[in-house]
This record gives structure tokens, C-alpha cells and sequence, in this order.
């Protein structure tokens, strides 16, 4: 048997106290790739929360005057247990809540509820005409290019806050190509 010890000491002459200074900064560059993980940014518009990506955020620009406003986001789940999405915060708004869009005998209605699950290796897409996230009592009009912080709560996963891009007031529609 080698002697492993061996490996891990310092070689005669070499101070201690260089030892000390690379495994000091060996560490900030761990605490510092922690940093980066934590803080979530993968690409422009996209987020990590341990299993779960969000992907896309994004609300329609509010006509002047207009005290409410809607916001959406893509959330895939490649973990291997429900990821449930409980609400959400955003300083620009009064409250947010998490409403769901459905025909109900031809007529479009809108009701809000207390939580969304997203099944494991699934995803949940809030969309106009679907689950959404409602802004209420906005502070001021939701202009194109704006950005607003959102701050996510999911059950036993924590929250991350992400970027809502304001795009136009149609964005996302269904409708926008039909003839
Ligand atoms: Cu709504």
C-alpha cells in the first residue's frame, strides 16, 4: 500500500501558509459556483430551481389606466416528484394571483386557484387562455420592454424570483395568425 497520506501533505519547503491561501481560494470559487447556481440564470429568460426550469416569462403590455394585467411563464419539471407552484409576488403589483382561463358551456371564464401542480418529467405552460398569473392592482401601466421582478413560491422547493419581460398586448395569443 502507497502511503496516501503522503499525497495530501505539503512537500518540504513549502510554507503552510500558502497552503492555506489555495485552499482559501479554491473554496471562494466553490462559493462562488454556489453563487451562480443559486442566483438561477441560465440564459436570458431562463431559470433553475433545483429540478425545475422556468422558462420564458413574460406579461402583455397594459393599455393606460388598466389596474390588472396578465403573466406567463413555461415551468418544466425533470425531477421525479409534483413540483406544485403555490403563488407568486411581484413589487409592481398589489397582489398576484394564480388564475385558470376555461371554455365553460361557450363562455370564457376565469376563476382563481390556490395551487398548480407540475408533474414530474412534465411541464406546465401558463398562457393566454390558460393558467396564468394574474397581476392585480398594478402600480403603474405595463409598457413594452419593461422588465418585473416576479418572485415564484413552489411547496417545499422555495421561491425564485425571475425577469418578466412586457411584450405586446397581444403576445402569446392563439388568435394572433388566424385569417
Ligand atoms: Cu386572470
Amino acid at each position: 500500500m502507497p502511503p496516501a497520506e503522503a499525497v495530501n501533505q505539503a512537500s518540504p519547503g513549502e510554507p503552510a501558509s500558502r497552503i492555506g491561501d489555495m485552499k482559501r481560494q479554491a473554496w471562494i470559487a466553490a462559493a462562488f459556483a454556489a453563487f451562480c447556481l443559486a442566483a438561477g440564470a441560465i440564459a436570458a429568460d431562463e431559470y433553475r430551481l433545483q429540478s425545475l426550469r422556468i422558462e420564458h416569462p413574460f406579461a402583455r403590455a397594459t393599455p393606460p389606466g388598466a389596474k390588472s394585467g396578465g403573466a406567463y411563464l413555461t415551468i418544466v419539471n425533470s425531477g421525479t416528484t409534483v413540483a406544485t407552484l403555490v403563488g407568486a409576488v411581484s413589487p409592481v403589483a398589489g397582489a398576484v394571483e394564480l388564475h385558470q382561463m376555461a371554455m365553460d358551456g361557450g363562455v370564457m371564464t376565469m376563476r382563481a386557484v390556490r395551487a398548480v401542480d407540475v408533474p414530474p418529467g412534465g411541464k406546465l405552460e401558463l398562457k393566454p387562455g390558460g393558467y396564468h398569473f394574474m397581476l392585480l392592482d398594478l402600480k403603474q401601466p405595463l409598457k413594452v420592454g419593461d422588465k418585473l421582478p416576479l418572485k415564484l413560491s413552489f411547496q417545499n422547493l422555495g421561491t425564485i424570483e425571475v425577469a418578466i419581460e412586457v411584450e405586446a398586448m397581444d403576445a402569446g395569443s392563439s388568435m394572433t395568425h388566424k385569417q
